[in-house]
């Protein structure tokens, strides 16, 4: 067994007698209670789902194991001269519960560069799809290619004892991540670039050799991968592409019919779709006004118009948080630093003046602050990435390190098929005029 895995099987073992023994003395204790409104209002606030990896706190943003995204900029790993964290540190912080030394990272870059080979099969299956198949859908295409080789599906058909799931488990779990930038990176070259192909650099990192696989070389680029991977990987459980992960999984499904059923819901405009929302949406308010410099007056009459006619202004707004997405000052300090003139980024950062009060003053949005899809776009548009459309598929490829080690965890901890109960409103209103017990009281 691998240094890692071994690791992550007495962890997990250890966590699995603790809650087994903290259930037992207080299985029985409320944790809240719900209304209606929750119910009919997709869940707000109901606290139902145990996810280990990382917990958000409405004002203080995503901690992942209790880091902080300014904390794990300054102690995760960094690539030799680079100054942002190496994604396999976060995947490994979430995994374990501890923070890696530069060794462990180094030992999980040289993992998943052993076992990134994808079968020509999968590519065969995305140069079959129409050209104009948006990214996403070539993304959970070429994952759905490659669930051929899940262990864990084929050691389960040959009839598996339950306590090795997670072991199979685990191993499709590393096997999907290692794979997931060649599958990300061929359809961008296949897209956009004439289907010329990179040969990955065996001495990259995971985040700098899909940064070279998509054809982006410069040091400065890979920086901003890395930190781009690490600040998109997770997000507490109850998001979309989270909690449909977790909960395909409960099914025992395997981490790749797990996770292309996540990214479908990553894809939605109102979750991981928003990023590329954001660019086309800018650029639609410079083609109209003309100027790539637009004023704050202009923005404001703009921002008015989108929502006059019943459009929400994308990159704003969350169900959760109540602040500025420390996401999005991570990517703000980063644009100030390599990039304070640019011009797209101005009209960002102006954005973010005019858009909170705008949004305030309707009195409905909880939250008029921006979330981490205002920012991402401009960053990588002033490197020459464009192609908009394509943004969600990055924002995928880092959400497999959380919602992947979730999976993980799931299985360690056998957690069971989810099924909440449903109800219809008949019974509902039944139950407002005494006639039926839907709430078990
Ligand atoms: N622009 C206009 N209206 C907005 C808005 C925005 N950015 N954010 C919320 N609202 C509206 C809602 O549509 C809702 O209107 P109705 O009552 O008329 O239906 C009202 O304000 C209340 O919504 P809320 O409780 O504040 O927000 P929700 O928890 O329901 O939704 C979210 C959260 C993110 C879907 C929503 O803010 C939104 O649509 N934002 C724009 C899309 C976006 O940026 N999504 C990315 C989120 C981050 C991610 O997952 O990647």
């Amino acid at each position: 067994m691998g240094v890692i895995k071994q690791q992550f099987k007495d962890i997990s073992e250890k966590q699995n007698s603790a809650i087994k023994d903290m259930l037992k003395e207080h299985g029985d204790k409320k944790i809240g209670d719900v209304t209606l409104s929750q119910v009919y209002q997709g869940m707000r606030g109901i606290t139902g789902l145990v996810t280990e990896t990382s917990l958000l706190d409405a004002q203080s943003g995503i901690r992942f194991r209790g880091f902080s995204i300014p904390e794990l900029r300054e102690k995760l790993p960094k690539a030799p001269g680079g100054a942002e964290p190496l994604p396999e540190g976060i995947f490994y912080l979430m995994l374990l519960g501890k923070l890696p030394t530069e060794d462990d990272v180094h030992h999980l870059t040289s993992v998943f560069q052993r076992r990134s080979h994808v079968p020509s099969y999968v590519f065969n299956t995305l140069e079959s799809l129409p050209i104009n198949t948006h990214p996403m859908t070539m993304f959970v295409i070429g994952v759905m290619a490659l669930q051929n080789e899940s262990r864990f599906a084929k050691e389960y058909q040959k009839g598996m004892n339950k306590k090795d799931y997670w072991g199979f488990m685990y191993d499709d779990v590393i096997d999907l991540i290692a794979r997931l930038p060649r599958i990300a990176a061929y359809i961008y070259r296949r897209k956009y670039k004439n289907n010329e192909h990179i040969e990955p650099d065996g001495l990259l990192d995971w985040a700098g050799n899909f940064a070279h696989m998509m054809g982006y070389d410069t040091e400065e680029f890979r920086e901003l991968m890395r930190l781009y991977l690490t600040i998109h990987a997770d997000h507490e459980g109850g998001n979309v592409s989270a909690h449909t992960t977790h909960l395909v999984g409960s099914a025992l499904s395997d981490p790749y019919l797990s996770f292309a059923a996540g990214m479908n819901g990553l894809a939605g405009p109102l979750h991981g779709l928003a990023n590329q929302e954001v660019i086309k949406w800018i650029l639609d308010m410079q083609a109209e006004l003309k100027s790539d410099e637009p004023s704050a007056k202009q923005i404001e009459e703009y921002v008015k118009k989108t929502l006059s006619i019943g459009k929400v202004v994308p990159g704003y707004g969350h169900a959760v948080l109540r602040v500025t997405d420390p996401r999005f000052i991570a990517q703000m300090e980063f644009g100030k630093k390599h990039m304070p003139h640019d011009k797209l980024l101005q009209t960002v950062w102006r954005i973010y003046e005019v858009v909170p009060p705008i949004l305030q003053s309707l009195g409905k949005i909880k939250n008029p602050w921006p979330n981490v899809d205002a920012h991402s776009g401009s960053l990588l548009y002033h490197y020459g990435f464009k192609e908009f459309d394509f943004y969600t598929v990055l924002f995928g490829v880092s959400r497999s390190l959380g919602v992947l080690s979730s999976l993980c965890w799931d299985r360690a901890l056998s957690l069971p098929i989810e099924r909440p109960k449903s109800i219809t409103t008949v019974s509902v209103n039944n139950w407002l005029q005494g006639k039926e017990d839907i709430a078990g009281d």
